[in-house]
């Protein structure tokens, strides 16, 4: 009989409603699933929160006391969905409690958090994963699968963009993410890392960057109540304005391990840009080119074409490609963020099962917690910064 696993879920917001539909789907995608994970305990700020995101998205019980969850024996895996300041506190926990963690991106507020993290997974026997979904995109393991099978020889060149216009307007409410103390970054942690990952994902380990960090609005309206507000939902040109002291958008070049060179931008003050997650590589034998806004297709050019047909192809992704077996019979039905999700929920499963660990796990995501760190401080000395 299929294992059933016990999810608390710590944190009924955004993330916590992608988190659970792909507890509900991912045994409906993926059959026969690794395992059923069970939507055991909600917790939320207050008692009130945590009943209404219980009874939204389909858990048993709700809870405003995230410490008594995390050590109930009865719960296998604990998934953090808070602002990024708690991050560290509940895997810690969760960790020496014995169970497996999976928390959203970034892994921490701040690196000194990040390595603490990474230390707890090491000493514990559970399994870890931070939730950087966009490298599950079909096309993106496609790409993945091209690259590893030589298809496009050497990596010489990586450029990856992370756009999004939903803080562009000057009266979006001041939520956490425009907070250090509670977000650590910006665009840098909360977007950038997700183009950090793909590029480790793709290219290998990025060794030294050099960014220009830049705030655009300096201080925004502050928000009222708690619930993570994006964008210009909760407007309001009269109330009190604070400080945002993080980053609205980094630009940078990096230079990889492997000796290849790129491009890694993330704003999220585009206008215009809604998720535009753009990847373009170029290797020795052929290109690749990725744009989530069209996230069931992948271009490819391969140089060994004959002349006269040498140009990008489209692929739509569909059951030939990676994760295909569970998702649509017929290519270009369409997949979308909760895909996503179900498939890293797939994955993470899949390694709780057999006993591995998953990517990018603590460990790996402390990597890519490296390189934003380098990409701050490379924003305040102007200096080409090691990671
Ligand atoms: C806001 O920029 C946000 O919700 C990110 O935090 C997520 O990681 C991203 O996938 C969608 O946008």
């Amino acid at each position: 009989m299929t294992k059933t696993l016990n999810v608390a879920l710590i944190g009924g917001g955004f993330m916590g409603k992608a988190h659970a539909l792909a507890y509900a789907a991912m045994p409906m995608f993926f059959w026969p699933a690794p395992a059923i994970p069970h939507r055991k305990v909600v917790v939320d700020l207050t008692e009130e929160a945590a009943q209404e995101a219980r009874d939204r998205f389909g858990f048993e019980e709700a809870s405003s006391d995230w410490k008594a969850i995390v050590n109930r024996p009865d719960i296998d895996i604990v998934d953090i969905c808070t602002p990024n300041n708690s991050h560290a506190e509940i895997a810690i926990e969760a960790l020496k409690a014995g169970k497996h963690v999976i928390c959203e991106k970034p892994l921490a507020g701040t690196l000194a958090e990040s390595v603490a993290m990474a230390k707890a997974a090491r000493a514990s026997n559970a399994t870890t994963m931070v939730a950087f979904n966009y490298r599950r995109t079909p096309a993106v393991a496609l790409a993945k699968k091209f690259i590893d099978e030589g298809k496009i020889g050497d990596i010489t060149n990586f450029r990856g963009t992370y756009l999004q216009d939903w803080s562009a307007d000057p009266n979006g409410p001041l939520s956490w993410r425009f907070q250090k103390k509670i977000a650590g970054s910006g665009a840098i942690g909360d977007i950038g890392t997700h183009v950090v990952d793909m590029a480790h994902y793709l290219v290998g380990p990025i060794d030294t960057v050099q960014a220009i960090t830049s705030t655009y609005v300096k201080t925004r309206p502050m928000q009222q109540g708690g619930v993570d507000k994006l964008g210009a939902s909760d407007k309001s040109a009269d109330a009190e304005r604070a400080e945002v002291d993080v980053d609205d958008e980094v630009m940078s070049m990096v230079r990889f391990k492997s000796g290849a060179v790129g491009s890694i931008e993330a704003s999220r003050n585009a206008w215009g840009r809604n998720n535009f997650i753009t990847l373009e590589i170029h290797g020795t034998k052929g290109s690749i080119l990725f744009n989530y806004e069209r996230r069931d297709e992948l271009q490819v050019m391969f140089a060994d074409d004959p002349v006269n047909s040498r140009g990008f192809r489209t692929i739509y992704t569909g059951p030939a490609h990676p994760y295909g077996e569970g998702l649509w019979p017929i290519p270009a039905l369409g997949i979308g963020y909760g895909e996503t999700k179900i498939i890293e929920c797939y994955d993470f499963c899949k390694a709780i099962m057999n006993g591995s660990q998953p990517s990018p796990n603590f460990e790996e995501a402390l990597l890519i917690e490296k390189v934003a760190d380098a990409l701050i401080r490379s924003g305040e000395t102007s200096a080409w910064e090691k990671v």
